[in-house]
């Protein structure tokens, strides 16, 4: 009888909790920005000419188009998504001279209706869809509680409107004292919802491996693992509840526009005029200073403390979408003379493509990331490398390569995650080779 009390009391908790979270959807519903009839346009500049031109019009459009991918180097093109009011008028420049383009996505609002599901309320977290900003740090709680002894969790620092963000160490119960420490951060961009699952996806493979798996015990026992699933708190959540394509985080430094690009505010070679912008409205705006945002003032505090005490890194990743690329220092300027590590960066990097292609054939390229997409300046990158020190610092610009973007659908969660994961494996291969022959 208590039981089956018990039983109806959970159920109809459940029932409860899907309502709670219909309505919730629902009213998020009415709240969204739409993309009703939006186009994303891949635009495929044949020449110098016309590329100089293109960056020119971008200047000129920026009110009517939302670039999602620049091209500022020969042979890479450019993605833009557009309004159907200025749709015809993007084409017929574009007819008149003579640029080549094609429409990759007909309906960008069917695509963001379709990124979503009611995960139910299961315990168990399911790897296979992406999940809200709460979901993702009950994660982390329930993710530490699970493998007690190699996973503990910290809180990293508080976002602008006041979320907490959490991340977990991992590290395995062998090895010597002190060990070398690695950082990992997902979804500094708050669109980018690849970034925080595969994450994830690497962090539960991580510890299944663990005493499975000779090479990634050995890592555990060799390494500490920080690892960040969600950094941008704020603007995560705000792609969930208002706008599937924000970017920015959601700061208030200005008195008109909300939001600064996060990975345009780290404090090395803040402010240069490469890549990014001063005016508060723009997608790259890299706030009033450097650190101005809680999200990067916190999280390389955090680092910068760790490292005072005593904590080596060796390797750095922020991990974005998309474009498939593996690209290592120096963001902030293509024609700066490249560290002298950069020949190991390529190294490392080649391994990581290699192990990441070895599992479904999906292609990455890789290259320092100024001269490989285009420079920009206050990037982590730069930031992991210069002042954190991290030799192995990379950025890394996961599925696709622009068929679905920023709306990778959530079936390719897991490929994604099984082959990055493969892919960081051989990077560790490479670092464990150099740091503990
Ligand atoms: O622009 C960025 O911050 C990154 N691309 S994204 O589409 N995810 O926003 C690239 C950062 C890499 N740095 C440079 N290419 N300089
Ligand atoms: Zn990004």
């Amino acid at each position: 009888m208590k039981r089956c009390l018990l039983d109806q009391f959970s159920q109809s908790a459940g029932k409860m909790k899907s309502i709670l979270v219909a309505f919730s959807l629902f009213v998020a519903g009415c709240l969204a920005v739409r993309y009703d009839g939006y186009e994303t346009i891949r635009i495929e500049p044949q020449n110098h000419e016309q590329r100089t031109w293109l960056q020119i019009l971008e200047l000129s459009l920026k009110d009517k188009i939302d670039v999602w991918q620049s091209s500022a180097l020969e042979g890479h093109p450019m993605d833009v998504m557009v309004a159907p009011r200025f749709q015809a008028e993007l084409k017929e420049i574009l007819d008149v001279q003579q640029v080549p383009y094609h429409v990759m996505i007909k309906d960008v609002q069917s695509l963001v209706d379709t990124q979503t599901k009611d995960v139910g309320t299961s315990n168990d977290f399911d790897y296979t869809q992406y999940h809200t900003y709460d979901e993702i740090q009950q994660w982390v709680v329930d993710f530490s509680a699970q493998y007690p002894s190699i996973v503990s969790m910290y809180k990293l620092t508080t976002s602008f409107e006041g979320r907490d963000v959490h991340g977990i160490k991992l590290t395995g119960t062998g090895g010597t004292q002190p060990k070398k420490a690695i950082w990992w951060q997902g979804g500094i961009h708050a669109r980018e919802w690849i970034s925080p699952a595969t994450v994830m996806w690497i962090c539960k493979s991580m510890a299944e491996d663990y005493g499975v798996d000779p090479t990634v015990t050995a890592v555990m026992d060799a390494f500490d693992f920080y690892i960040i699933p969600s950094l941008n708190a704020d603007g995560y959540e705000y792609t969930w509840s208002n706008d599937r394509l924000w970017r920015k985080t959601r700061s208030k430094t200005s008195g008109f526009c909300v939001g600064t690009d996060p990975n345009r505010n780290y404090a090395y070679e803040w402010g240069g005029m490469r890549g990014c912008q001063y005016f508060p409205c723009s997608e790259t705006y890299r706030g009033p200073t450097a650190n101005s945002e809680n999200i990067i003032k916190g999280s390389t505090e955090f680092l910068m403390n760790l490292k005072q005490s005593g904590h080596d890194f060796v390797s750095f990743i922020d991990f974005h979408s998309y474009s498939q690329l593996f690209l290592y220092p120096w963001s902030y300027s293509a024609r700066a003379s490249l560290p002298a590590d950069s020949t190991d960066h390529g190294v490392a990097a080649t391994k990581f493509s290699d192990g990441l292609k070895a599992v479904y054939g999906t292609e990455y390229t890789v290259g320092p990331s100024a001269r490989t997409l285009y420079a920009a300046s206050g990037c982590s990158v730069d930031w992991g490398y210069a002042t954190l020190g991290a030799k192995y610092s990379y950025v890394v610009e996961l599925r696709d390569t622009g068929r679905y973007g920023f709306l990778l659908p959530a079936n390719q969660i897991e490929p994604s995650g099984i082959e990055t994961y493969a892919a960081v494996k051989a990077y560790l291969g490479h670092m464990l080779e150099e740091y503990y022959p």
